[in-house]
């Protein structure tokens, strides 16, 4: 079905849904319709027609919206703003700018170091860069706070190349690009990595899609500080430029509709639509200004098209029967590819020569002039009437779209060229013509002196173009991008130890699963009048499954446009309410969502001087392993916060089964360097737990630790019976991994160590006595809070003692609190073999570990553990085994024997846990 068809069909269905309120009169309208088409034609008719449809919906009429327009600019000329600065001079240092960066891609790729680059993104991205740095960006000493401005990452020499203009970066600081660690400290990282280069970047983009995607969510972050009354946010703007193949992703599209519903009026993104990814062109068959624009309308955005420079200009105003824009509107995207990596004749012949009437209009025009004919991205001017359009818009969102070339200015081997993202050095005719063109004062000589080492251009401090450019940042509130440190430093008075205490004393006779353990103190933290406000619940729709509805009446849901119904449950104590002064985060079904505002608020400290403490609470199942591209973005970006992982374990979530049951994100969370994770089993662990990870990522750093750690939690809905904290509970060693629960009976019989975590604390005390009563074997019991810390620490010892070797010699702490034990060491969790592993270099002796090593089931939980064999029963066989192992047994056959009396392998005739 044609499109024009589909479209038709539904204004059909739209006209015909109601019964004619007066056929008599929709009989005069139509005939006279008839006449119109039969005396002035289809095309008059139309045009009529949309004149009217125009009117109407300028007066209020619902007409059904249409969400593409020609393919042409949004902003008549007319109605474009007269521009504030000096084209010239800002050409002047544009072209320094295109210069320096391809240089130091160029040289980049010099002798003995090839580590490439990008060279033609920035190419065709400089103009819309610059017009914004020249005229929109403010800096942080703005009064408005300053914009958050997203880069596009793989453009990063274009930003570095303006820093060496601003006197930032030194030659060799520009000759350090992609060698961090060899050209120390003098290196630049390839793309923007707060991370490694934090006086600068800001904004990781360069994982295609998590930029927009964190884009969105700040500038709806910056709704929720001012409306929270954290900070006035109201006159900071977010600006992401992205790639129009990056629009492919599904980060990039998936956020779109909540900034179009919570109507961010703060954001605009710049889309580079030069046509082409890294392959060759994004829609070659299609045209992806066109379907960008139907796609973010519908989410409700407003759209400008800079299309065609202002050359086009004067013949569209000749276009009276709209031959142009026929041609314009069908030509596909694949030929106006080629059309740019060919030349004037070719234009001539295969766009214009589409139709005889726009062959006319340049018919007396030379393939010179046709060639200079530019698209709308490299037009100054139209560029800044986009950019001061988008600002001045209100109630929405906007994108513009800007059609450029990639590898412009570059010459013939660069533009266009589907290998021209992929091309690292300009050969010494490209330097030349490229000098050529942006006028660039080097001789052929020095050129020639060594063709890899092209210099880099800067003229002397007092130039007056770059007097300007100075003075025009100035204006605008300082340098960008910049990450100001001494926001480091924290300001927040942290609660009292005592609101902790709230975990202390256990459960008594009832149950409590620790997941309702930690709401339970994160909303003794909300009490806190200064501090509580900080707090930043972020939940993609499973609150309730955490007990966090309790929250919703008090806290509510964070909604910019208020709540404008009745809840459905107003009448309960537990009643749903959302508020423009909402504290949670609920960014609906939206995991990708949840975890750039998780990156967001975890960088609030940072990007708007303003701390703010996530707890982002997801499925287990469904953080790590679906979103941890965003939580690499965000350790880069250093943020602090915690994740939680609930409903965690693959055997806790009865009957769930295989896609929800959970047995490996701490071995994922175990790859983010940036990642301090804890598998707690009691609420009185997760107090110091929570209470150490504020102190350390929120308090002022005196203690010396890295503060840029992010924390993950995993917590359990099965409930069991808190125990009150033990009277000197060991809190070094619940901090740094594992403390004894339980020492030796001492009874004389084989002794052996059980360590256990989370959830499965419980059924190793349970295999603590069976192993007594049973078969006379005296078990020790170790809560395993860390599995990943103590394996930190080991490999922190390792490496000291490999570098340090004439240094004393560090005992890894697991080691030091296992080196006493007389028998074999038996490990157990929830998870997959390979979490208990992490620490196996270290354990002194016999190592033995259970895990659930398989797709989970969805069974009771008795049953799923007795399968994988990880429950009380399991790990009492598998102590039997070790020490027979060991030689300890007098009579081998008690493994079999205990083997048979469990009935181990019988799923029935478990019952560790709940049912
Ligand atoms: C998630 C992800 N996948 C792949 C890449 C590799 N990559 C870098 S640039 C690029 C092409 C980008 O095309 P586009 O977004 O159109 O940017 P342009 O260079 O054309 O401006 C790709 C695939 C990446 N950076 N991130
Ligand atoms: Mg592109």
């Amino acid at each position: 079905m044609s499109e024009n068809k589909a479209s038709l069909d539904s204004v059909h269905e739209l006209a015909t849904a109601l019964p004619d309120p007066d056929p008599q009169e929709t009989r005069e309208w139509l005939d006279s319709l008839d006449d119109l088409i039969k005396e002035r034609g289809p095309e008059r008719t139309r045009d009529l027609l949309l004149r009217m449809l125009s009117a109407a919906g300028e007066q209020n009429v619902a007409v059904p919206a249409n969400l593409n327009t020609p393919f042409t600019n949004t902003i008549k000329p007319q109605d474009e703003p007269s521009f504030p600065g000096d084209e010239r001079i800002e050409r002047d240092y544009r072209r320094w700018m295109r210069w320096n960066a391809a240089v130091q891609v160029t040289r980049a790729q010099r002798e003995g170091v090839h580590v490439g680059g990008h060279i033609s993104s920035y190419a065709s991205i400089s103009t819309l860069y610059e017009v914004g740095f020249n005229h929109f960006f403010r800096g942080k000493s703005h009064p408005g706070g300053g914009d958050h401005v997203f880069f596009q990452g793989h453009a990063s020499p274009g930003n570095y190349a303006r820093a060496f203009l601003e006197g930032r970066l030194s030659e060799k600081d520009m000759d350090g690009f992609r060698q961090e660690l060899s050209q120390a400290p003098h290196g630049l990282p390839s793309y923007p990595h707060p991370r490694h280069l934090p006086e600068f970047w800001e904004y990781p983009t360069v994982s295609m899609g998590l930029g927009p995607a964190e884009a969105i969510t700040q500038a709806w972050f910056d709704t929720y500080l001012t409306n929270r009354g954290i900070k006035d946010c109201s006159d900071q703007h977010t600006w992401a430029f992205l790639g129009d193949g990056e629009m492919d992703e599904p980060e990039s599209r998936g956020l779109l509709q909540l900034a179009g519903q919570q109507k961010l009026d703060n954001l605009t993104f710049v889309v580079n639509c030069n046509l082409q990814r890294l392959d060759g062109p994004v829609r070659g068959n299609g045209q992806i200004i066109q379907e960008l624009e139907a796609f973010f309308r519908g989410a409700g955005w407003n759209v400008i098209k800079v299309i065609w420079g202002r050359g086009w200009d004067r013949l569209l105003a000749k276009d009276h029967d709209h031959a142009l824009l026929k041609v314009m509107t069908e030509c596909l995207d694949g030929d106006y590819q080629t059309f740019k990596a060919n030349d004037g004749a070719y234009v001539r012949k295969h766009f214009f020569g589409r139709d005889p009437r726009t062959a006319k209009m340049v018919e007396d025009w030379t393939d010179e002039e046709i060639w200079d004919l530019r698209r709308g991205g490299h037009d100054y001017r139209k560029v800044y009437a986009a950019y001061h359009a988008a600002m001045e818009h209100q109630g929405q969102p906007t994108v513009i779209l800007a059609h450029t070339i990639k590898g412009y200015v570059l010459g013939e081997t660069f533009a266009g060229r589907n290998s021209t993202h992929q091309m690292k050095k300009l050969t010494l005719k490209d330097l030349k013509a490229l000098r050529d063109r942006l006028n660039i004062p080097i001789t052929d000589e020095e050129l020639e002196k060594d063709p890899q080492l092209p210099p880099y251009y800067r003229p002397p401090q007092d130039h007056p173009s770059l007097q300007y450019m100075f003075e025009r940042r100035e204006k605008l509130g300082g340098f960008l991008p910049s990450r100001p440190k001494e926001r480091n430093q924290m300001q927040l008075s942290l609660p009292d130890d005592s609101a902790y205490d709230v975990l202390k004393g256990g459960s008594g006779k009832q149950k409590v699963a620790t997941t309702m353990a930690l709401v339970r103190l994160m909303k003794e933290f909300l009490k806190d009048e200064e501090f509580g406000k900080r707090i930043v619940p972020i939940v993609p729709d499973e609150a309730r499954t955490f007990g966090m509805d309790s929250m919703f009446p008090s806290a509510k849901i964070y909604n910019t446009l208020g709540m404008n119904y009745t809840a459905v449950d107003k009448d309960l104590m537990l009643h749903y309410s959302e508020g423009k002064d909402g504290q949670i985060l609920h960014p609906g079904i939206n995991e990708a969502g949840a975890a750039a505002a998780f990156q967001v608020a975890g960088t609030s400290y940072m990007s708007n001087g303003a701390p703010t403490i996530p707890f982002y609470l997801f499925y287990s199942m469904f953080g790590f392993q679906r979103t941890g591209d965003q939580f690499w973005a965000a350790g880069d970006q250093m943020a602090r916060g915690f994740v939680i992982g609930g409903t965690a374990g693959r055997t806790t979530l009865t009957g769930e089964g295989l896609q929800h049951a959970d047995g490996h994100s701490p071995i994922i969370a175990a790859t983010n360097p940036a990642f301090v994770q804890y598998d707690p089993a009691y609420a009185y662990e997760l107090r110091h737990i929570i209470r150490d990870g504020i102190q350390r990522m929120y308090g002022d750093g005196s203690d010396g630790r890295d503060q840029n750690v992010m924390y993950y939690l995993t917590v359990y809905n099965e409930a069991i019976q808190q125990p009150a904290e033990p009277e000197g509970v060991d809190v070094e060693g619940i901090l740094r991994g594992m403390y004894a629960l339980t020492g030796h009976y001492e009874n004389g019989g084989p002794k052996v160590e059980l360590l256990a975590s989370g959830i499965s604390v419980p059924w190793a005390l349970q295999a603590q006595k069976l192993l007594m009563q049973d078969w006379g074997v005296d078990a020790a019991v170790w809560s395993v809070t860390s599995w990943h810390e103590l394996r930190r620490d080991g490999m922190d010892c390792d490496r000291h003692n490999l570098i340090h070797a004439d240094e004393e010699y560090r005992l890894p702490y697991v080691t030091q609190r296992l080196r006493n034990a007389s028998g074999p060491v038996i490990a157990t969790s929830d998870y997959d073999h390979l979490v208990p592993d992490m620490i196996r270099p270290w354990v002194p002796g016999r190592y033995k570990v259970l895990g659930a090593s398989d797709f989970g089931y969805s069974d009771t939980r008795a049953a799923a553990r007795r399968h994988f064999l990880i429950d009380a029963e399991s790990l009492v066989v598998q102590a039997l085994e070790a020490l027979n192992e060991d030689g300890v047994l007098q009579d081998r056959s008690v493994v079999t024997q205990a083997l048979n009396r469990y009935d181990l392998l019988n799923p029935n005739a478990g019952s560790s846990g709940e049912q």
